[in-house]
């Protein structure tokens, strides 16, 4: 497929001159981190053929591509998946192994990009790989933040964190394209003029500060298609001619100032997920990668096309939630003001060619940027979005005269504020949730009255993950053991797993896989030896949650219920009981202080309990440090149970969730989010599902009547676990220590409202589903068959069925055959 580049001695020639090449040493001398560069080199180099092809194919068929907007691409290591995709892994394993060099090791030595926080960074780039193994033409655009996410330490318990230096030892995989750099400007001050030849309106920025950005390529490979595309990020850098030019005229403080704003503003990514922090160098982070990458699109555009009128037939934008919302005033700005077409004009252009994808309804991640900080920094945007809100109210107050009301709620500048999500759905010509409970949630309740004004506009788009990673990649055992069984045709077309069906009922296969199983729970377990220096047992239930730290994902409520159960086998230690191990893994924002406060209840309590000996290891808890991308992959292919349990009608979606399913663990859930589509695939029987609905979580929150009180003192197991924040049991005596903890659940001072995340409320609902999991976990027989009907019954969590609807729906790409770029 790849001719020879990939044979043994090919490769393993390649490798040698790489290491030569780079560093001036033989193999045998060279380091690990050494042969990882010697070896991304090489893969790169055939990478690289097939990208010239790939884009020579995308220009002669002059293909509609989409450009999907991101803060955030939370790739994972790439050198694994490159040789997955270009199905070249095996060979390479084994060429290295010839050299005395193990892939997996070599593979360690790659810092994880995390260019991302969670779910709407990963998605971001399984998204990437579905696109290109569809073969549809895109580009992922985003920042090449010098830091991402921090890498997390536990220090006494409590997280550290650390500064994220991924680039130190240099990208292999990247390309620099210094000759593709845009200019763009903020702030100082909008000019206006008549243009006396044509007696048009210019606008002109004067006194404003500039940077240059330089766009990075990093290949996105498709699986065994030879389709390459591009994710490519921005870098920043002063303007040296200018900075000079100002430095001769005396103006070195300028000169500074915008050598400053550069190395400021791709120094970092801001670590919250699901958070909006209104801190003005986000803004700039936005609208700098959306000016460069707006700019680069069109220039593209017109190497080919004429007509910019005709945009919207060559592109489309998908706007990753309101982050890069700041796309549809530049859209306009660059039409009116560069190319010259008048606001009808522009507009219309702009309005089909921009899409919006919303992934919350949480109110703190909805972005309204305080207009005087926003007219400031884009003095020009922010004319445009004034523009665009006064022709939207002229729209609304005739379609509803008199009703100042529906003004207020969907005007774009309201209160001091610009409303980034209602710009986004107003200019755009489709409007997606996440999930199917959550755009129902978006229709009907938060966006209902944009719902009643552009129905046409509203659809779902139920996420997806892609099985290469997260199955062919992750967990090669099951991987090649679902090959056997059904074939490798599930690698591209994920709904054929539906295949492995018919073995739920064949013993020896359950037991095929249950031993698989057993396999990745040891390899979990060496992992935690080695990291925490805990001994698990890899027979024990492993019972996981890991994503980000969120009070709605409320892994409070996960480790109340362990110390209910800790306090319940020290009471009763005749009791029967099935050891479990309890994992987490959890980065929050680094000023989340609940979050934080989390993580040390989380370890302090991991400490008193696994170091009781009285209970004889029947319970163990793990806290992962650094959660990140690649250990998620051990994680998964270990699970026995996925814990979703965020308060119904708070995750959008959650992907954690498919990826758990895939590689065979049922879910203990609530009913919100994509978790109700996986309880439609897989059947109820299936899933362990409890707690209140999403329906009953909005109706307390509308008309009040829930009082964590009640609950609390008519539970005295729950009421003990409770006081147990508050008596020391798990501070060494320290009353204090968890005492906001304790607050947010039962103090009417504290919080507008106590237990705002309801868990209490459904705390004996997920005890009795924890209960069911120990039960059917103790008959094999019935495990085996829901952990491998989970698996079955996957298919639909596919990235590529989400891309497949995303492409039908909005993007109306065409697939493009690319031939192999040997030939180069
Ligand atoms: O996006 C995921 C969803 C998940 C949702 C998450 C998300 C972020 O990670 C960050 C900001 C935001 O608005 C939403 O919480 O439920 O699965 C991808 O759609």
């Amino acid at each position: 497929m790849y001719g020879k580049r990939f044979e043994k001695e090919t490769f393993k020639t390649a490798v040698k001159d790489n290491v030569k090449t780079l560093y001036r040493k033989t193999i045998d001398e060279a380091t690990p981190q050494q042969i990882f560069q010697a070896v991304s080199y090489a893969v790169k180099e055939v990478i690289i053929d097939d990208w010239l092809a790939t884009q020579k194919a995308y220009d002669e068929a002059d293909a509609k591509t989409v450009y999907y907007m991101s803060m955030e691409f939370l790739m994972g290591r790439a050198l694994g998946n490159n040789l997955i995709n270009m199905t070249a892994y095996g060979e390479v394993k084994e060429a290295l192994a010839e050299m005395n060099i193990d892939l997996n090791v070599i593979e360690d030595e790659e810092p994880d990009p995390a260019l991302g926080n969670g779910g709407l960074g990963r998605l971001a780039a399984c998204f990437l790989d579905s696109l290109s193994t569809l073969n549809y033409p895109a580009y992922g655009c985003g920042i090449r933040y010098r830091y991402g996410m921090f890498k997390q330490k536990i220090e006494n318990g409590y997280q550290v964190e650390e500064p994220d230096n991924w680039l130190k030892e240099g990208n292999p995989f990247e390309l620099r394209r210094e000759e593709y750099a845009k200019e763009v400007r903020f702030g100082g001050n909008i000019r206006f003029e008549k243009d006396p030849e044509t007696g048009k309106d210019i606008f002109i920025q004067e006194n404003y500060e500039s940077v240059l950005a330089i766009p990075y390529d990093m290949p996105i490979v498709g699986y065994g298609n030879h389709v390459v595309n591009t994710l490519r990020v921005w870098d920043a850098k002063a303007i040296t001619d200018f900075q000079l030019d100002e430095f001769d005229r005396g103006n070195y403080h300028k000169a500074v100032e915008q050598e400053n704003l550069a190395k400021l503003i791709v120094d970092v990514l801001y670590p919250n997920d699901n958070h909006y922090s209104g801190k003005e160098l986000r803004l700039k982070q936005q609208y700098f990668f959306i000016s460069a990458s707006l700019q680069a699109m069109i220039a593209k555009y017109k190497k080919r096309h004429s007509d910019i009128r005709k945009l919207y037939e060559k592109v489309v934008i998908q706007m990753n939630d309101t982050h890069p919302t700041v796309a549809v005033p530049e859209l306009m700005r660059l039409l009116i003001d560069e190319e010259g077409l008048n606001w009808e004009e522009a507009w219309e252009v702009t309005s089909k060619t921009c899409a919006y994808t919303n992934h919350t309804i949480m109110a703190e991640a909805l972005e309204k940027w305080p207009i005087d900080l926003f007219s400031r920094l884009l003095p020009r945007i922010y004319q445009i979005v004034q523009e665009i809100d006064r022709r939207f109210l002229i729209q609304v107050r005739a379609k509803y005269p008199g009703n100042e009301e529906k003004v207020k709620k969907m005007a774009i500048l309201m209160d001091g504020q610009v409303r980034m999500a209602n710009m986004a759905i107003i200019s755009g010509f489709s409007v997606n949730g996440v999930a199917k409970l959550h755009t129902e949630i978006l229709k009907h309740q938060e966006l209902k009255d944009f719902y009643e004004m552009f129905p046409e506009k509203f659809n779902n788009k139920t996420n997806g993950i892609t099985q290469r990673r997260f199955l062919a990649h992750g967990n090669p055992l099951l991987a090649g053991w679902i090959t056997d069984r059904i074939g490798d045709g599930w690698i591209t077309d994920l709904s054929k797993i539906a295949n492995l069906k018919p073995l739920v009922n064949d013993e020896q296969a359950r037991r095929e896989f249950m031993q698989i199983k057993y396999k990745n729970k040891v390899r979990l377990a060496e992992y935690i030896k080695k990291h925490n220096g805990i001994e698990v047992d890899p027979r024990s239930i492993f019972d996981v949650q890991v994503k980000r730290l969120h009070e709605y994902k409320r892994q409070f409520l996960n480790i109340l219920h362990i110390m209910y159960l800790y306090n319940q086998i020290k009471e009763h230690p005749e009791m029967s009981f099935y050891p479990r191990t309890f994992i987490f893994g959890a980065k929050a924002a680094a000023g989340y202080q609940r979050a934080k406060e989390t993580i040390k209840l989380i370890n302090s309590v991991a400490d008193v309990v696994n170091n009781d000996r009285s209970i004889n290891g029947k319970l163990k808890i793990v806290f992962i440090e650094d959660y990140r991308v690649s250990n998620a992959e051990l994680l998964f292919a270990a699970a026995d149970v996925s814990e979703q349990i965020s308060t119904a009608s708070k995750e959008a979606s959650g992907t954690g969730n498919m990826k758990f399913m895939l590689n065979g663990a049922p879910t203990l859930g609530t009913m919100d989010g994509a978790n109700v589509e996986i309880v439609q695939e897989v059947g109820e029987d299936n899933a362990f599902i409890f707690g209140l609905s999403s329906q009953e979580v909005i109706d307390y929150e509308n008309h009040g009547g829930y009082n964590p009180l009640d609950i609390y003192f008519n539970d005295w197991e729950l009421k003990r676990v409770i006081d147990q924040l508050m008596d020391g049991t798990y501070a060494n005596g320290d009353h204090d220590m968890y005492k906001n903890l304790y607050n947010s659940l039962l103090n009417t001072q504290c919080t507008a409202r106590p237990d705002v995340y309801f868990i209490l409320k459904d705390f004996r609902s997920y005890a009795e589903a924890q209960k069911k999991v120990e039960q059917a976990y103790r008959d094999e027989q019935r495990w085996s068959k829901m952990a491998l009907l989970n698996t079955a019954c996957s298919g639909k969590f596919s990235s590529d069925r989400t891309i497949e609807e995303y492409v039908e729906d909005i993007w109306k790409l065409e697939k493009i055959q690319v031939p192999s770029g040997q030939f180069f």
